[in-house]
């Protein structure tokens, strides 16, 4: 048994479970609860003039019809913005129910609860919504261009737009050797994980308490959001995140309209209720992200060296805006990426269109931005006749300069600073692990091979805080929580590693907890890659905590002092002497006043610490019980980067591509768990691939997904993602936080777009400057010079 497992690659504890099929899910749970179907819009704009139940309540089972009318009074509110930032200057959040009109297609009109769901189906699909149709926008360009309105009071369509300078940019491109001048275009996309959203609710009359089962990344804001509609205290509702089979950031909407109307539905008939998502819910009625439109202005010198970027772009954030200005303020602030910018000037106008509301997908706008920047410094390179790798190095911000401040607004509203980073080792361990001086572009078959780089900076782990608490019992387990969620990430595992090696005790003794109201009450959630920097290190200073009381108490027992005493393996022992020992489970007896035990061997090995005056051994000021809390709450966020590299073959009578490399270097400091942290790195780099060349969102000029079903909506299978991805490690620590550590859940999808652009265009010869581009959109693109 080893207890020093930090940075240990030590396999997730949570798979065996998971894979034996003992995962307990939303759907798993409430078997008797009554099922939920809702009426969503099937038009994209309209005026609900009428909604008629009469058919509908013929149906057997049928239990409750809700629409707007029936909702509280607090939940009758439009949602809350939950970004609120002062360039959003024309927010609009969506009603739980629909309040008169809708304004995508999939939008909840009527709420049908039932003995099971496909009663509620069937009632459902016998109510009749009468409309009046308004003319539908859904082109990002068209919706900016003001013409027809999304909203009434909002006849520009535009929801917020910001303006972030850093020196004279239009002055340093007209002032410059050379300039270029390009328009860049990222379709959107969403998550998919494989479970979708779902929540199950009961009312327990007797305790006068609400349980609401959510497959939520935030489990803590659902609480809050229910307890405040439903005019409940904190303490009566309890939400808990069981397994949630990935969110990649859609469910972080806190709360979704089902969220509420679940455990309202629960509460007002007092009996189980539950609702889970089916694939075309999760289609038209989640949240969607990426489309943005960017018009680049660069002047740059001989060496490829930026003297000046200016980008504009316009962000499509849907229908309704609940979370602000994040995904495209992330775009702006973190285009720069590893490069220093002579000056550099970034404007975007967030637009309302007639699709599902935009919220964070992982990466959260980082992709488009780095598609942006990456594609910039190609362009130079191909301009100036260089090679791409050498106009980075012309580039970069060197690891001298850092902290380095970009002049620039992080998303949490504080300066952008990067805190640590060694971008140029970076980049070179990259070049060596593909060996890119000697990357073969010779393919026998005729098909054409072209190679990719590019690079990326992520602002990691946002505050404001997360906490942990950890609690020795007397049994010996160690039982750890903490109220963000998990989704798929690990956290069981490198938490409990985090408490082993913190502690001294075995992985196996290690219990973790995640997203339980009922077990840690503050927490924020599982988002912008930061549970292992903020929940990691709240672990680790409970731990700490931990471990200097039981030294304590360990000491008084063992009549040594607290700094001669060591933890091993369970063991507390006089470091030299380990006969003088006591176990840790004894000592959280001893922490115990009442100090009760069944245990022989635990009142053999407490009985000489009993004190003449019977009172508790633990030492005045001290609190009962072998346990800790504490919370970790940053000063700004921390910096990670990585490359990726890509070697494509395309095929030029099909426009195939096959990815034949891909290699990525990372640096998110110290790893806690190299293992996970590749899986991670895997996912993403999967889920890049996939919003190169596969997942688009389709809509139609009149609002219509015409893709929403797996059948249509493509994603690629393990044949398309590269069967092997190179990956070696940076570890350059932050000084921000006490672990040492950055987040790594988002990096693998960020630089996908960029780095497949780049290896497609080497290959054919023209210009990429679209994501995602398919087959024949290749093969159109490098026969015409332009896409189709
Ligand atoms: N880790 C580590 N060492 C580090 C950094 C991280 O060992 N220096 C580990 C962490 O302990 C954690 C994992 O790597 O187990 C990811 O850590 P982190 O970067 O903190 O990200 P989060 O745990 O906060 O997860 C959120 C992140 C995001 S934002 C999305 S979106 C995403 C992602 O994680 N969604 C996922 N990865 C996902 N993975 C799965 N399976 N499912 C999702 O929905």
């Amino acid at each position: 048994m080893t207890t020093k497992l930090f940075g240990e690659k030590v396999a997730r504890s949570e798979d065996p479970r998971l894979l034996r099929g003992e995962g307990r899910y939303v759907d798993d749970l409430g078997q008797n609860a009554l099922g939920v179907a809702f009426v969503r819009s099937p038009h994209a704009h309209a005026r609900i003039t009428d909604i008629d139940v009469t058919d509908a309540l013929d149906v057997d089972g049928l239990v409750a019809i809700y629409t707007y009318e029936d909702l509280p009074e607090k939940m009758a509110k439009p949602l809350p913005v939950l970004i609120p930032h002062p360039a959003l200057r024309a927010p609009r959040t969506a009603y739980a129910l629909a309040n008169g009109e809708v304004n995508h297609v999939g939008e909840a009109i009527a709420m049908v609860v039932a003995t099971d769901r496909y009663v509620a189906e069937d009632a459902a699909e016998r109510i009749r919504v009468s409309y009046d149709f308004l003319d539908p926008i859904v082109d990002l360009e068209e919706a900016a261009r003001g013409e027809t309105a999304v909203h009434d009071e909002i006849p520009d369509n535009v929801a917020a737009h910001l303006v972030q300078e850093v020196g004279d940019a239009p002055a340093a491109i007209d002032g410059a050797p050379h300039t270029l001048e390009f328009r860049l275009d990222i379709e959107r996309s969403a998550s998919m994980p494989l479970e979708g959203r779902g929540v199950y609710a009961r009312w327990d009359a007797d305790d006068q308490r609400l349980r609401a089962y959510s497959s939520t990344q935030t489990s803590t804001s659902v609480r809050a959001a229910v307890a405040n509609a439903l005019e409940l205290a904190d303490a009566q509702v309890e939400v808990i995140a069981p397994d949630v089979g990935g969110g990649f950031g859609v469910k972080i909407v806190h709360p979704f309209p089902e969220e509420l109307l679940v455990p309202w539905a629960a509460k007002t008939l007092g009996r189980e209720v539950k609702w889970v998502e089916d694939r075309r819910e999760h289609f038209v009625s989640s949240a969607h992200e990426r489309g943005q439109v960017h018009h680049v202005r660069v002047g740059f010198d001989e060496d490829g060296r930026i003297l000046g970027l200016d980008v504009e772009f316009l962000h499509d954030n849907g229908a309704y805006t609940p979370y602000g200005i994040i995904v495209p303020i992330i775009t702006s602030t973190q285009l720069p990426g590893p490069y220093k910018l002579g000056a550099y000037r970034v404007e975007f106008t967030s637009v309302y269109t007639n699709t599902v509301m935009v919220t964070p997908y992982r990466g959260a706008g980082r992709p488009q931005g780095v598609f942006t920047m990456e594609r910039t410094i190609d362009k130079i390179a191909t301009r100036l006749g260089k090679d791409r790798a050498e106009v980075r190095f012309a580039n970069f911000i060197q690891p001298d300069e850092m902290p380095y401040d970009l002049g620039l607004m992080f998303q949490d509203g504080k300066p952008a600073i990067y805190d640590s980073g060694d971008f140029p080792a970076s980049l070179q361990k990259l070049l060596d692990l593909v060996d890119y001086e000697h990357l073969s572009k010779e393919a026998p078959d005729g098909r054409r091979i072209g190679v990719g780089l590019a690079g990326y900076v992520e602002g990691t782990a946002v505050g404001p805080y997360e906490g942990g608490h950890v609690h020795v019992e007397t049994n010996g387990r160690v039982m750890v929580s903490t109220g963000l969620t998990s989704q798929g990430q690990g956290h069981q595992t490198v938490f409990a590693q985090i408490v082993a090696s913190e502690l001294g005790v075995p992985f196996e003794d290690v219990h973790v907890t995640t997203g339980d109201t009922r077990r840690f009450g503050y927490a924020v959630g599982t988002f912008a890659s930061r549970a292992a920097v903020m929940s990691g290190n709240a672990i680790a200073l409970a731990t700490r905590k931990v471990r200097e009381k039981a030294l304590r108490i360990a000491a008084d027992a063992l009549e040594a002092n607290p700094d001669d005493l060591e933890i091993v393996d369970g063991v507390v022992q006089v470091k030299g002497s380990p006969e003088a020992q006591i176990e840790l489970k004894h000592v959280a007896v001893l922490s115990n006043p009442l100090r009760y035990s069944f245990s022989e061997e635990a009142q053999a090995a407490t009985q000489f610490t009993l004190k003449g005056d019977g009172g508790p051994p633990v030492a005045e000021g001290d609190e009962p019980g072998l346990e800790g809390k504490d919370y970790y709450s940053p000063t700004q966020s921390t910096f990670a980067n990585g490359f990726h590299a890509c070697v494509v073959a395309v095929d030029p009578e099909t426009g195939d591509v096959e990815i034949l490399r891909y290699g990525v270097v990372h640096d998110c400091g110290y790893l806690i768990n190299p293992t996970i942290v590749e899986g991670q790195i895997h996912g993403g780099v999967a889920q890049g691939v996939a919003g190169a060349l596969f997942e688009r969102m389709a809509y139609d000029e009149y609002g219509q997904l015409q893709n929403a079903s797996f059948m249509d909506f493509l994603m690629p299978y393990a044949t398309e993602v590269p069967q092997r991805i190179e990956i070696d490690h940076l570890e350059t620590p932050t000084p921000l936080n006490p672990l040492g550590i950055k987040g790594a859940g988002e990096a693998g999808v960020i630089p996908g777009a960029a780095v497949l652009a780049a290896a497609i265009e080497d290959a054919i010869g023209v210009e990429v400057d679209r994501m995602p581009l398919s087959p024949p959109e290749i093969w159109e693109l490098s026969r015409t010079g332009a896409a189709a």
